[in-house]
């Protein structure tokens, strides 16, 4: 997959030579490149930003350099007659970003994402860009960040461990949270006792014990059906469209 980022810091980028998607790039299952927007600019304060007509706080991303930066990257497609990127403008004011959208973006071989910072980007550029490309605004929550960079950590993170090759246990990516629209079920490692600071004996459930694999998968999906109606009901009532109430019925 190629992946393409435009920020005004593309040092907040530099995690992404780490861990997981550290060694994706070096096996050459990622082709990762971040581009600095202010290299797009021509006056001598290499200006990204001016006031928002029509008046109110803060400062507006102008829209020439990021058709500038958009452009040059969509003048390096390694395939010229092959697709355009999906462009991805992470916002707070965007569709939210959940484990579905990271599939989907998943499957598309070239992802660009414009770091938007301040109040945002000029509208015209999003017209310009959709002339273009899929455009996508996306966004991580119900919150917001000074810009979209530590969004493209989160997403890029989301999207890459889901591709072939990048993540050694393919099961390990079937059982946790989200996928099954149900959060992950407690886990527990040795010692099968443990004595906590306090003094206080903490024992591992003892159907993890038991060698009984039935009784531990369904022990493990009531505790996960438990755990998403304490924390995250919302989640249940997605969840029991995809048959999950068929389950707590049974149970
Ligand atoms: Cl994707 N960007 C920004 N700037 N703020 C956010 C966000 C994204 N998601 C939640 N808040």
């Amino acid at each position: 997959m190629r992946l393409d980022v435009v920020s005004i810091f593309p040092d907040y980028l530099a995690p992404l030579d780490l861990s997981l998607i550290g060694k994706a790039r070096r096996d050459g299952l990622v082709d990762l490149r971040v581009h600095d927007l202010r290299d797009f600019t021509h006056d001598r304060h290499r200006t990204v930003d001016d006031t928002p007509y029509g008046g109110g706080a803060g400062m507006v991303m102008k829209p020439q350099p990021w058709s500038e930066a958009l452009d040059h990257v969509l003048g390096t497609a390694d395939d010229a007659s092959g697709p355009a990127p999906v462009l991805v403008v992470p916002g707070p004011g965007g569709q939210r970003f959940d484990q579905a959208t990271a599939r989907e973006l998943a499957r598309a071989p070239w992802l660009a994402f414009a770091c938007g910072r301040y109040e945002g980007i000029d509208e015209r550029v999003y017209e310009w860009a959709a002339q273009r490309m899929e455009v996508r605004v996306l966004s991580l929550g119900d919150y917001v960040l000074n810009g979209g960079e530590v969004a493209v950590l989160a997403m890029t993170e989301a999207v890459v461990r889901l591709l072939p090759g990048v993540v050694g246990n393919a099961e390990s990516l079937v059982e946790e949270s989200h996928e099954g629209g149900l959060l992950e079920y407690p886990i527990y490692t040795k010692p099968s006792v443990w004595q906590d600071g306090d003094g206080v004996t903490r024992a591992v459930p003892d159907v993890l014990l038991s060698g009984d694999h039935a009784r531990i998968a369904a022990w493990r999906h009531e505790q996960r059906l438990e755990r998403t109606a304490a924390r995250r009901p919302d989640l249940l009532a997605a969840a029991a469209t995809a048959g999950a109430l068929a389950d707590l019925d049974a149970s």
